[in-house]
């Protein structure tokens, strides 16, 4: 009990001064959520880019990418998304629905006077992104989805979307959604805190699709406690900083992203989604790291050619990093960021 009560505090020591390079700021948006996030105005007429997070990340998984951004005269918008870091965690699920969100992006837009940004979503920030293009489409001129694809809005069935990826690639990617979506997943989660990041965060090939993507699986290498060789592209004090921020604020605000999602509370909004606004007539970009067990390239190809010949994404185009795990922005930032930049730069 004492240790629990400890963690914050702890958290609080390890986190602040390695935070990243981030020029915070903080708005309260109509429902009264807290956002802390990044903001630097472009250089002259230059775009600005609006960069959303997936899990377990945060703001500071930009630490390499925002600097280069704004030195290349980029403006930036980058916040901790709803249940991270230093923004708001509310607790109740239906606080997490991506339509909600993405008019809490709207909204942080908006108060920032910018009129249109470049989106690029990691992760389930991708699926976000594809959100904030359904029910904002005026406010993006480009968008790329890292580690991800393009997620029109159609109720999630996660169990159908194992057997495919089990048919397509011999195991099940999605079946740590089934553990997160669990009522006291984000207990779990921290009571092996080193276990989960281990895992989440390595770039030993075959761990995920052994130890995440199967149903159980994560839940069983947590139960065991067991630890993934550490990532060699995180220093010891990044790795801790990023378990400090979680230690702070946990991970019930994270793992409702995927409830909201699993109970498809957003299909009463979704519908009404006029077709227009599902179809991406503006640039689109898929960057898939070569290595990424979840977000694999073959879902990035796939995604492409589905979205060419039905005419969803007239305009996309797929980019491979080679050597890459899943967080591409954390473990090759400079190919990341030429990659964007030529997309930005681009037709
Ligand atoms: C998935 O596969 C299992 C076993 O083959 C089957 O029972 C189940 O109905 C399938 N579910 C979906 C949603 O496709
Ligand atoms: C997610 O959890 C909820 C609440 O416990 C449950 O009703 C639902 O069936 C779960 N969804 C899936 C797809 O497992
Ligand atoms: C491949 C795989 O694990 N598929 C499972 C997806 O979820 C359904 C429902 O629990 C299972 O029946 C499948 O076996």
């Amino acid at each position: 009990m004492r240790l629990i009560q400890l963690l914050p505090f702890l958290g609080l020591a390890f986190a602040a001064p390695s935070q990243g390079p981030f020029d915070r700021k903080t708005f309260t948006v109509a429902g009264g959520h807290v956002y802390s996030y990044h903001f630097n105005p472009p250089q002259g007429d230059k775009p600005t880019i609006l960069l959303l997070h997936g899990f377990p990340s945060s703001l500071y998984d930009w630490r390499k990418t925002v600097p280069d951004l704004r030195a290349a005269g980029y403006g930036v918008i980058a916040p901790d998304l709803l249940g991270y870091g230093e923004t708001s965690k509310p607790t109740a699920v239906e606080e997490y629905a991506f339509s909600k969100v993405s008019g809490h992006v709207a909204e942080i837009l908006a108060h920032e006077n910018v009129k249109s940004v470049i989106g690029v979503g990691h992760d389930i920030g991708a699926v976000l992104l594809s959100r904030f293009w359904n029910y904002y489409p005026e406010s993006l001129t480009k968008l790329a989805f890292l580690a991800a694809t393009y997620r029109p809005p159609i109720p999630w069935d996660v169990d159908a979307m194992n057997n495919s990826t089990e048919q397509a690639f011999g195991y099940p990617i999605f079946g740590y959604w089934r553990f997160v979506n669990e009522t006291n997943a984000p207990e779990t989660i921290l009571s092996h805190h080193d276990s989960f990041t281990s895992l989440l965060y390595t770039n030993i090939p075959g761990m995920w699709k052994t130890h995440v993507g199967p149903i159980g699986a994560l839940k069983k290498w947590l139960g065991e406690n067991q630890i993934a060789p550490k990532a060699d592209y995180l220093t010891d004090k990044e790795y801790q900083a990023h378990q400090a921020i979680f230690a702070k604020g946990g991970y019930t605000g994270p793992t409702n992203w995927y409830k909201a999602a699993m109970a498809n509370i957003d299909s009463p909004n979704d519908a009404k989604i006029p077709d227009e606004n599902i179809v991406i007539h503006k640039p689109v970009l898929f960057v898939a790291g070569r290595n990424d067990e979840v977000g694999r390239p073959e879902l990035a190809q796939a995604g492409a050619a589905d979205g060419q010949k039905s005419g969803m994404l007239p305009n996309v185009q797929v980019k491979i990093i080679e050597d890459s795990v899943h967080w591409m922005q954390v473990q090759k930032p400079k190919e990341t960021f030429e990659l964007l930049d030529s997309f930005i730069k681009g037709p």
